[in-house]
This record gives C-alpha cells, sequence and structure tokens, in this order.
C-alpha cells in the first residue's frame, strides 16, 4: 500500500489524538508535576499560577497536569529548595536572596536601597542583571524562567514601636528570611535579626520571639501579619522577588512542545503577577489601616546612610566581584 500525504495524517492524527482524548476524558495525565511555594492562596502567585495551570492543561491537551502547593504545605523554604534539587518537586519559586545559600551570586538583586522604582526592577531583571543570575543559577543544575516574578518592595512591620530613621532599628528584634544578605544588612543596622522561614512568621510574631519583621504589603495582607503587627513604616529598604524554578533533570525530560507551552505560560503568568503585585502594593496601606495599622513613612537616607557608614556596600561588592557589582551599579547608579 502507498501512503498518501492525507493518509499518513490521518493515521498520525488518530495515532496521536484517541488517547490524549480519552487521558483528558478520565483526568489522567501523561506527566503529573508538582510545583510548591510559600504564599497564602489568595496572593496573587497562587491566582496567577492556579490559571497557568488550566492554560497548560489546556494547550497541552490534557498531557501536564500541574499540581500546585500553596501555602509551605511540602515545608519550609529550606525544604523545599531541597525537593527541587532532588527532584522531589518539579517546580518552586524562590527569592533570589534565599537561593543564595546554594548560588552566592543570587543574592545580588537584593542589596539595600539598590533600585529606585519598578521601571528599573524589571529593566535589570529582565535585562542583563537578570541573565548574569539565570547563568549562575543553571550551574547548581536548577533552571530559572527568563521572567522573575515579583514579591515587591519590602517594608518594615513591629509589635511595639514605628521605624522611623536608622536608629530605631538598633537593637530591634526582627525576624528575616534564611539568607547571610538579609542577616547582614539587619547587623549594619545593629538590630538583632533572627533567621525564621516565611512558614513560622506568624507564630513567631504572635509569640514574640521576634517585635518585627519585614515584608511588602501584599504579603503582609494576604498572610495576616497585621493581625500580629501594630505598625507598618514605609521603608522600601530592598527589592525582592521570586525566581521561578525547574529542577533541570525532570525539565529536560519533558518532549520539547510540551516545554515550549509551558515556558510560555509560566512566563505570561509571571508578568500578570508582577501587575497584580504592583497594584496590591500601591493599595493596600488604605485597607491595612483601616484594619488598625499604622503606618508612617520612613526615612530613607537615614538607612542609607547607616549601611554605608557600617561598610556593608563595601563588604558586598567584595563577595560578588567587580563585575558582577559593576553590572548592578549599572541599574542602581553607584552604590559603594
Ligand atoms: O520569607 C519571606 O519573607 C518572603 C515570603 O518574603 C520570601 O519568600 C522571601
Amino acid at each position: 500500500m502507498t501512503l498518501t500525504r492525507r493518509t499518513l495524517l490521518t493515521a498520525t492524527g488518530a495515532a496521536v489524538a484517541l488517547p490524549t482524548i480519552s487521558a483528558f476524558a478520565q483526568g489522567k495525565a501523561e506527566f503529573t508535576l508538582k510545583y510548591a511555594n510559600n504564599l497564602p492562596v489568595t496572593h496573587p502567585m497562587n491566582v496567577r499560577a492556579k490559571e497557568m495551570a488550566e492554560a497548560i492543561r489546556t494547550d497541552t491537551k490534557g498531557r501536564v497536569d500541574l499540581q500546585i502547593f500553596p501555602s509551605s504545605q511540602l515545608g519550609s523554604d529550606t525544604d523545599m529548595l531541597s525537593q527541587v534539587r532532588s527532584g522531589g518537586i518539579e517546580f518552586f519559586t524562590l527569592s533570589g536572596l534565599i537561593l543564595s545559600t546554594l548560588v552566592p551570586a543570587a543574592s545580588i538583586t537584593g542589596i539595600g536601597f539598590a533600585f529606585h522604582d519598578y521601571d528599573t526592577v524589571w529593566k535589570a531583571l529582565d535585562g542583563e542583571l537578570g541573565a548574569f543570575v539565570r547563568k549562575e543559577i543553571a550551574k547548581a543544575n536548577l533552571l530559572a524562567m527568563d521572567h522573575i516574578w515579583d514579591n515587591g518592595f519590602r517594608q518594615i512591620t513591629s509589635s511595639t514601636k514605628p521605624i522611623q530613621t536608622a536608629d530605631d532599628l538598633k537593637g530591634f528584634k526582627i525576624r528575616v528570611p534564611v539568607s547571610p544578605l538579609w542577616t547582614s544588612m539587619f547587623k549594619a543596622f545593629d538590630s538583632a535579626p533572627a533567621s525564621i522561614n516565611f512558614n513560622e512568621v506568624y507564630s513567631a510574631l504572635q509569640t514574640k520571639i521576634v517585635d518585627g519583621q519585614e515584608n511588602p504589603l501584599a504579603i503582609i495582607s494576604t498572610a495576616k501579619l497585621n493581625e500580629v503587627q501594630k505598625y507598618c513604616s514605609i521603608t522600601n529598604h530592598m527589592w525582592d522577588g521570586f525566581w521561578f524554578l525547574a529542577n533541570r533533570r525532570a525539565w529536560e525530560r519533558l518532549p520539547e512542545d510540551v516545554r515550549t507551552i509551558m515556558a510560555k505560560h509560566i512566563n505570561a503568568a509571571g508578568l500578570k503577577e508582577r501587575a497584580d503585585v504592583a497594584a496590591l502594593n500601591a493599595n493596600l496601606q488604605k485597607e491595612l489601616s483601616e484594619k488598625g495599622m499604622l503606618f508612617n513613612q520612613a526615612k530613607a537616607d537615614s538607612f542609607r546612610d547607616r549601611l554605608r557608614q557600617a561598610g556593608f556596600y563595601a563588604e558586598w561588592k567584595g563577595k560578588y566581584g567587580d563585575e558582577a557589582w559593576s553590572l548592578l551599579e549599572r541599574y542602581s547608579g553607584k552604590l559603594a
């Protein structure tokens, strides 16, 4: 029998289409993948991730079932980082600063007061600074998607007093994420930083193990930290984002067409999440005030000057090296 173009197409079409349709109908996917994160389901990260998983299921015709595990259900950030490295989970979103426990260069985007505004952040992160960090991440056998997701500019909350100037941070018991850069920064302010994973922050604040913490308003609100914190000081002391990480072996095992569809939807969801978070961070002050939080605008200069005096910038420039530092300063302007 000679195969005409028409019969060949029908044959392949049928062979591909039949199992796919029945798999879709039974809800049995060819690839079941886990994506874990540390944020509440109500945060834009999880809202956009849910849409993204649906779009991936539809566009792969049911071949991919991306299961989402929010709220540190699978463990702390430290635990989930181990799991994405071993392949226990395939995807994980993590702050570059926490990732720096594995990839030291990844914390460079969180240097205090480096970015003036979101415009500069996205220029840097979607530009050469982001490309540099992604290359460093790849050396650790993890893959970072093109577009980092937003966490936001961070603000300091407290149960004891408003933070107005750098002096108010002296001796202040503040929770910081598990990351050398965060600890170093608050040591430069003469605070007493305690490294605590996010899944334990609410109870650490509630039981007064620490008096304060720092996070963007979108997290303060969705994680209800205002229930256990009275004051919120707008410091904008650093920007933070979440790299969308994949276990490299798991990613490379996926067929190329599946990878293309997934990367497209993950990156698109990240861009939508950025817009959501920026809008929330701009508007939540009113809502949180109505719930009783007391806001104040801190004096950014006093914090920046203190970091400079304490040798914070010089120290980290030495750690990252001149090349990486000048890449940062291309976007931030002169820091040290
Ligand atoms: O742990 C935090 O404070 C958080 C949620 O902002 C990060 O993931 C860095």
